[in-house]
């Protein structure tokens, strides 16, 4: 059986947050860099998240609930609509199989940077991400999208500062390669680790890092799939741990 990948919620507050516990990687990043479509092409499953030409469109934390073995079958989760928010979350035998089965969130987080909305709306999406990342006791990984094409922004610097500095167990993912001659890309790759502070562009271990000190940066297309053989075991390491 194959990866089964869902659309659980979309959280604008941290009260809406899934209840059942299970590991969480988050992915963060610019606005538009391509988050949603390196989750579709790590997942093969073009339609799970929503791409967008035009930023900023992501304002919630949009959480996916991933099998990696095909999900069991235990009937609808979603039974009582009663539950209010809580109906999303599995309980008793379904979120047993769940544990089992090793399923996991993919929380997908509002875009930084970007300049078209009003300063007070930069804040509540600050607050909300700073809240998630700082306090979720079952996030497991962070995974930093910045584009390979470019050098990292003063936003993405700091986040990458921001999730060392908190010791967060962290893979900065640069995407869109696809979009540059082979000759160009390890030459951007060693650029963004340099500017990032990373110390090596040798691909993240399929065991995971050892500890969260240990960085990595990989190379990625969300077109060909560039990479993707990495990150899948790399992320599955983790959220089996
Ligand atoms: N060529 C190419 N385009 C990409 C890649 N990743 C994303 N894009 C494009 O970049 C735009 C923004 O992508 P999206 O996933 O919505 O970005 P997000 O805002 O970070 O979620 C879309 O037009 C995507 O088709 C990639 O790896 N290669
Ligand atoms: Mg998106």
């Amino acid at each position: 059986m194959g990866t089964f990948s869902e659309f659980v919620l979309s959280a604008a507050a941290a009260r809406q947050f899934p209840t059942d516990n299970l590991p969480e990687v988050a992915l963060v990043g610019r606005s538009n860099v391509g988050k949603s479509s390196l989750l579709n092409s790590l997942l093969r499953s073009p339609k799970l998240a929503r791409t967008s030409n035009t930023p900023g469109r992501t304002q919630t934390l949009n959480f996916y609930r991933i099998w990696p073995e095909g999900k069991p079958n235990f009937g609808d989760a979603r039974l009582d609509p009663e539950a209010g928010e809580e109906r999303f979350s599995l309980r008793g035998s379904a979120r047993e199989a769940a544990v089992a089965s090793g399923a996991f969130y993919f929380v997908d987080m509002p875009g930084y940077g970007y300049a078209k909305v009003s300063e007070t709306q930069k804040q509540a999406w600050r607050k909300l991400i700073e809240q998630y990342l700082l306090n979720r006791e079952n996030l497991k990984a962070v995974l930093q999208v910045v584009d390979l094409r470019h050098p990292p922004s003063r936003d993405d610097i700091a986040m990458w500062e921001w999730l060392r500095h908190f010791g967060k167990v962290r893979l900065c993912v640069a995407t869109k390669a696809d979009k540059l001659s082979r000759n160009e890309r390890p030459t951007n790759l060693r650029t963004m680790a340099k500017d990032l502070g990373i110390m090596s562009t040798q691909a993240p271990s399929p065991e995971g890092p050892a500890s969260a000190e240990e960085e990595a940066i990989l190379m990625y297309s969300a077109e060909d799939g560039l990479g993707r053989e990495q990150l899948l075991p790399w992320i599955l390491s983790i959220t089996k741990k």
